[in-house]
């Protein structure tokens, strides 16, 4: 029914749990700094908020991500990695995982490959797409918790779609995007309405 679909899904906060992984193995690794809850993030960048909290905490945040097996070791986050098995299951529908790796690349480029084996499967691995500059990967839909999603492109052919997250959940129902609340949300009537 209908044309053809191209969904892009994003990895951190979307199908891994970025800010749980984070939040866990920071505390263990600086027990006596301070932290900042979940229910207290704001903004997509996590090291800007840790910054702001105290200027050494900035990089005390990224020494976590930049860690190796921080990547392989997050969990998966409720109902993802379901809701991608079935969509690429629909018919007329292609699926890929459009993520961005981080810069210090010795373990997170490897480990996203890794994580997206033992979760999705080989053969998933044909789905990857890792890319600093969403804007030139072309789609109907982007499912992304990060709300500004700017590159070279500026008429990227996507419709994001604003995966919601705890830093994002404050942001007031914005001009620009749609919501998909958690996986339990409907997004197969999303990309229903794509199709039309
Ligand atoms: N990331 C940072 N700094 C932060 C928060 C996240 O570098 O404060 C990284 C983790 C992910 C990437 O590898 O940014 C986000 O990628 P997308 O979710 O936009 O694909």
């Amino acid at each position: 029914s209908g044309k053809r679909l191209r969904v892009l899904v994003d990895m951190d906060g979307v199908i891994a749990d970025f800010e749980g992984g984070f939040l866990k193995k920071y505390r263990a690794r600086y027990p006596n700094e301070p932290y900042i809850t979940l229910e207290d993030r704001r903004g997509f960048w996590v090291s800007s908020q840790y910054g702001n909290l105290r200027s050494d905490l900035c990089e005390k945040a990224i020494s976590i991500w930049e860690s190796k097996d921080f990547f392989i070791e997050l969990e998966p986050l409720p109902g993802g990695v379901q809701a991608v098995k079935e969509m690429a299951k629909m018919e007329n529908t292609d699926v890929f995982i459009c993520t961005s790796p981080i810069k210090h690349y010795i373990h997170c480029p490897g480990e996203k490959y890794a994580w997206i084996e033992k979760h999705l499967g080989y053969d998933f691995l044909d789905q990857i797409i890792l890319t600093r500059d969403k804007t030139v990967v072309t789609g109907d839909v982007l499912i992304d918790d990060k709300p500004d999603i700017l590159g070279v492109e500026p008429n990227p052919s996507w419709e994001h779609i604003l995966f919601t997250a705890c830093h994002n959940k404050h942001i007031l129902p914005s001009s620009s995007h749609r919501r998909l609340l958690s996986w339990a949300d409907d997004w197969r009537g999303i990309l229903e309405n794509k199709r039309l």
